[in-house]
């Protein structure tokens, strides 16, 4: 059922309940596009955290104790609600994080992609049959819930990777307590209402609305088995060494990229330009896996330049409910702050600028929508170096480097590896050789041929390597983080017999 109507504001959901919390404060949800307040919600407390692990802790023993058939049919339950609120689950993403509508409804598909995993999971094979050095002993890895839960989810996926996070988590056995990003809190509203419809027994699922401080009381819970985060690296590491530091409480973090696309002397260039604009505009590139860095042979730089450069001055940037939009705004205008000063920045380093969109003009405001976030592409060359700070540092905003090289793929590969990220990249080139150098070489976790450097599955591991994180919050990877291992033995003889020929005498 959607909360009660007790009072204006929206409300945590706690030991399935829809609750005020007991902080005073509230805060709004803000549509990007416009800075029209879309709802207000309570802003959680230290209290509130401490009263939804105490309810997540309490209905541990029962979840855990169901099969894992069991509790797939209350995913089950989720998975037709994501579909059936498909429209207005989508529609809420694009007014909430400014998404355009059709990013907006994918979202959402790929959530229920994520439940469906997990649930049809359920009836999979778990665990494995292990040879024992001894015939009559039988070995096994089994596998059982860690306990509580706690998930961190950013503004810039708010449906899709809370799902990544808490379908697997449930379906094996782990009550949740969620912390999503401030500036969604209306689709966290809507997923909490989609948990309770669904049944999920109280305490199994909790959600407490706002801000770092909450997100800092669940990271910092002794009661907490494992914390998921995704979101910017600078948190992540703070997380991760927070955590890192205590015994048996695991954190697995997937943070950002200083993601790079090769465009090979053997290019296609219709893909090269097609994935590289995909990869740097979508989203307005506030996508952890978007691209900031094109690096381009000098056989095919020119014609790539000038194919890209066209096309980042026209393409469509306006409200992200109209079809025919590409880019949507910023989320918020500190963020559009944060964009400026990586463009500034890459100036002082250097850069020449191609298209400077970043301030857009006048007419390309839609009506009404003066009040939004925008920013246009704002894309440059710049001779590569690896001083540059504006080749190393994440932007996160349609802000992208046009890098020439010469030489040979591993000389691209030098350069698409120098930086602290790993997460995504893509090659784009006819010649498989060099496909597989890039597949082998490259150091990040998600890489693509002949593709964009966003969109992956769910079905497939996504994380990254290096600063980008020690976390894989998507299919059979994430179990290893929401799960303990057993390694189960069995003696099926009368008599003791040890491995290694130890002595059994006694
Ligand atoms: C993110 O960028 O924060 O691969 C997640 C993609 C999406 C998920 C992105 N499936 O582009």
């Amino acid at each position: 059922m959607s909360q009660p109507a007790t009072s204006g504001d929206c409300l945590h959901y706690i030991d399935g309940e829809w609750t005020d919390g007991n902080g005073s404060e509230t805060f709004s949800s803000v549509n990007p596009a416009t800075g029209e307040t879309l709802a207000t919600f309570r802003r959680g407390t230290a209290d509130d955290v401490d009263a939804a692990l105490e309810a997540a802790e309490d209905a541990f023993d029962e979840w855990r104790a169901l099969s894992y058939i069991d509790r797939a049919e209350y995913l089950w339950e989720i998975y037709h609600e994501l579909r059936e609120r498909h429209e207005e689950l989508g529609a809420t993403v694009s007014k909430e994080c400014g998404k355009e509508i059709s990013e907006g409804k994918a979202e959402v598909t790929e959530a229920w992609h994520m439940v469906e995993w997990a649930a049809a999971n359920a009836r999979h094979p778990h665990g494995d049959v292990v040879p024992s050095e001894v015939a009559s002993k039988d070995a096994y890895m089994r596998r059982k819930p860690r306990g509580v839960v706690g998930c961190i989810t950013p503004w810039n996926f708010p449906v899709a990777v809370p799902f990544w996070q808490m379908a697997i988590a449930l379906v094996e056995g782990n009550t949740i307590v969620w912390k999503p990003a401030e500036q969604t809190p209306w689709t966290a509203q809507i997923v909490a209402e989609m948990m309770d419809d669904a049944g999920i027994p109280k305490g199994v699922f909790n959600l407490v609305q706002g801000y770092g401080d909450a997100g800092a009381a669940i990271v910092e819970d002794a009661r907490v088995d494992t914390v998921q985060f995704t979101g910017s690296a600078e948190v992540g590491h703070e997380i991760a060494g927070k955590v890192g530091g205590e015994p048996g409480k695991l954190a697995a973090c997937e943070m950002g990229g200083k993601n790079g696309i090769i465009v090979t002397e053997q290019a296609d260039l219709d893909i090269a330009v097609h994935a590289a604009v995909m990869s740097s505009f979508k989203t307005t590139g506030q996508r952890c896996v978007s691209s900031e860095r094109l690096i381009v042979h000098e056989d095919v730089y020119d014609e790539f330049k000038e194919r890209f450069v066209e096309i980042a001055e026209n393409v469509a940037v306006g409200d992200p409910l109209e079809a025919d939009t590409f880019m949507g705004p910023a989320i918020e205008a500190g963020h559009v702050e944060k964009i400026r000063e990586h463009n500034e920045l890459a100036v002082e380093e250097g850069a020449e600028v191609l298209v400077d969109r970043f301030e857009l003009g006048d007419e390309e405001i839609p009506e009404g929508h003066e009040e939004g976030h925008w920013v246009g592409p704002f894309v440059y060359e710049i001779e590569y170096d690896t001083d540059l700070r504006c080749l190393k540092e994440e932007c996160f905003g349609p802000h992208v480097a046009l890098l020439e090289y010469s030489g040979d793929i591993d000389r691209a590969l030098e350069i698409h590896n120098d930086t602290p990220y790993g997460l995504s990249g893509a090659i784009v080139s006819e010649d498989y050789r060099q496909l597989n150098r890039f597949r082998d070489r490259a150091e990040i976790g998600l890489a693509y041929a002949n593709l964009p450097c966003i969109g992956a599955e769910v079905q497939l591991p996504f994380g990254g390597a290096k600063k980008s994180g020690n976390g894989y919050p998507s299919a059979r990877e994430s179990i290893e983080a929401v799960t303990e291992r057993t390694a189960w033995t069995l003696n099926n003889s009368k008599e003791i017999e040890m491995a290694q020929g130890l002595s059994a005498d006694i």
